[in-house]
């Protein structure tokens, strides 16, 4: 385990639903930089869960039935803040479209002077910045940019922050903004409800430029456009 450069009480945690081909390579990348990590596996049936137990070092936590990414989040979640010397969580997906060294560049600066001369409590990953999503091969495509891009302006006008990418699933969160957590929205819209958090408990935040990779693997299982209205339906129902 690293223990000189800020990751070594860094727990990395990770949702994960069918994704026998990609979890090993994540594992892989994911347990060469930071010394704890959590699978939540939310009833896969393609044999993740024995992949995940066969790779030294990593923990798995089980649902017995899917509950969705958000709730798999806040399992993991609080499983690491069972660790007294937790600082800090990386939510990371397990579908092999982030890059473990963002995670560090994100864990990294936490605690570091944001924005507004306080330690920084959250670092969210944003694929937008500088234009580089519209412009890198592998990224998203034109309708997932336009959903994406959707999401950003209903985000802003509901939270109340301005983050460039609302639904990026790579953030760095202190102990305090993860211990303020509990994601009621089991499904995908836990992603907004974690920007809420931030908003309400008026943590520092800052974005951080990441890659996201848009694979034909990634491709053929990520969301559809069309789920776009449930997260919003969730939303809504979630304020009521
Ligand atoms: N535990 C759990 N994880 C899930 C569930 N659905 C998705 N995930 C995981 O959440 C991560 C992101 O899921 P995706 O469906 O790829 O969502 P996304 O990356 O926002 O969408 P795309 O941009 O289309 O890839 C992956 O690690 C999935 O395995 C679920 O029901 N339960
Ligand atoms: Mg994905």
């Amino acid at each position: 385990m690293r223990t000189s450069d800020g990751l070594s009480t860094t727990w990395v945690v990770i949702p994960v639903y069918n994704e026998a081909p990609a979890i090993e390579g994540v594992l892989e990348d994911v347990t060469a930089l930071f010394g704890h990590v959590v699978c939540v596996d939310d009833a896969s049936t393609d044999g993740s869960a024995a992949i995940i137990s066969s790779v030294p070092g990593v923990r798995l936590v089980r649902h017995p039935i899917n509950l969705g990414q958000g709730a798999a989040l806040q399992t993991g979640i609080e499983y690491a803040l069972q660790d007294p010397a937790m600082t800090g969580v990386v939510t990371f997906d397990a579908d092999g479209q982030h890059h473990a060294s963002d995670a560090a560049r994100l864990a990294r600066r936490l605690g570091l002077p944001g924005p507004d001369g306080r330690p920084l409590q959250a670092v969210l990953g944003t694929r937008w910045a500088e234009g580089r999503e519209a412009k890198r091969p592998g990224g998203a495509g034109p309708a997932r940019r336009l959903l994406l891009r959707a999401a950003v302006v209903y985000t802003r006008a509901t939270v109340g922050l301005r983050v460039t990418d609302t639904h990026n699933g790579l953030r760095a969160l202190s102990r305090e903004v993860a211990a303020s957590l509990h994601l009621k929205q089991n499904g995908m819209a836990h992603a907004s409800e974690i920007l809420q958090r931030i908003k309400a408990g008026r943590f520092c935040w800052a974005e951080e430029p990441v890659t996201i990779d848009y694979t034909e693997y990634s491709k053929s299982k990520g969301q559809s456009p069309l789920n776009a209205i449930n997260i919003l339906t969730e939303l809504w129902l979630g304020r009521r």
